[in-house]
């Protein structure tokens, strides 16, 4: 074979191996300047990007809500109803409200329906802050004024012979109450004037740090205890059964107590220092506070 034909063929077998020095090299470093320009290039497009923060909370103003609060129940009598011939438990009742704004309710009658519906109204720092839909006023035929529907609820209960309760003997249901200011709760403090006073079904509340009281000689206080035995029962209150007011806490709002009925007698068995110990409890909250006091 020619020696030309021998280079010839020796340098096509390099070529195709890729194993020319030179030109490796130089295909090298031509891409890795490209490499180098593009990344300089994202760089910079990286730090002409606004860069997105995540934006600061936006501060909700904070709602000054209602809490309602059952008081220990008083006044426990036994009567005969001659207009009924039942035998009623008769008691006096109270809720608190203890949280840091008005309970405010106002009613707009529907005459499709011919219903009430009610509105309650949360308060913030600056005034107004929302709405929310709270049930139904109706009008009590006995007490001649507005009621809110299914307010609370009254419960009477058996007791095992270690004192647990056990079954419900009697129950009270749906019971529908005025709303307003009667007494303060505070015992010390500012005096205050009572702001919500009147039983209309165009606004009904309880202004923070005031209790509603209905007595037990109201059409409407009792227990229907019929036909049950005397002996011991738990006698329990809840207020806002079904959750239509919105309120700081939900969880304070049942209350009981033991009694003893024998006759037309009722003995409260909860000593006095358990009741102090509520009423202090709902004392304390009530100084801590009032911000969105009614003016
Ligand atoms: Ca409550
Ligand atoms: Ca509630
Ligand atoms: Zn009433």
């Amino acid at each position: 074979m020619p020696t030309f034909v021998i280079r010839f063929l020796l340098t096509s077998l390099l070529l195709a191996a890729g194993s020319q020095p030179e030109f490796g090299v130089g295909l090298i470093r031509v891409r890795a300047q490209a490499e180098r320009a593009r990344a300089a290039a994202c760089l910079e497009t990286e730090a002409q990007t606004p860069v997105r923060k995540p934006c600061p909370p936006q501060e909700q103003p904070e709602a000054f809500l209602p809490d309602l609060v059952p008081l220990p129940p008083g006044d426990l009598i036994v009567i005969s109803s001659a207009a009924t011939g039942r035998r009623e438990l008769r008691l006096t009742t109270s809720f608190a409200n203890l949280g840091p704004g008005r309970l405010e309710l106002s009613g707009e009658f529907n005459p499709e329906s011919a219903k009430t519906a009610v509105t309650q109204h949360i308060y913030g720092e600056d005034g107004p802050l929302s709405k929310s839909p709270a049930g139904e006023f109706v009008y009590h035929p006995d007490h001649y004024h507005w009621h809110l529907e299914n307010f609370v609820r009254y419960e009477l209960w058996t007791l095992t012979s270690s004192g647990r309760i056990d079954q419900l003997a009697a129950l009270t249901d749906k019971l529908s109450f005025c709303l307003r200011d009667i007494y303060r709760a505070q015992a010390a403090g500012p005096a205050g004037q009572a702001f919500y006073i009147y039983c209309g079904q165009e606004q009904q509340g309880i202004s923070p740090g005031w209790v509603d009281t209905y007595r037990y000689d109201i059409p409407g206080q009792l227990i229907d205890i019929s036909g049950l035995p005397d002996g011991l029962y738990a006698l329990r209150l809840v207020v806002d059964p079904d959750n239509r007011v919105l309120e700081k806490f939900d969880t304070n709002n049942t209350v009981r107590i033991t009694i003893e009925i024998f006759g037309r007698q009722v003995r409260i068995l909860s000593d006095a220092k358990e009741i102090r110990l509520l009423l202090d409890a709902a004392k304390a909250v009530v100084e801590g506070c009032c911000r969105g006091a009614v003016p």
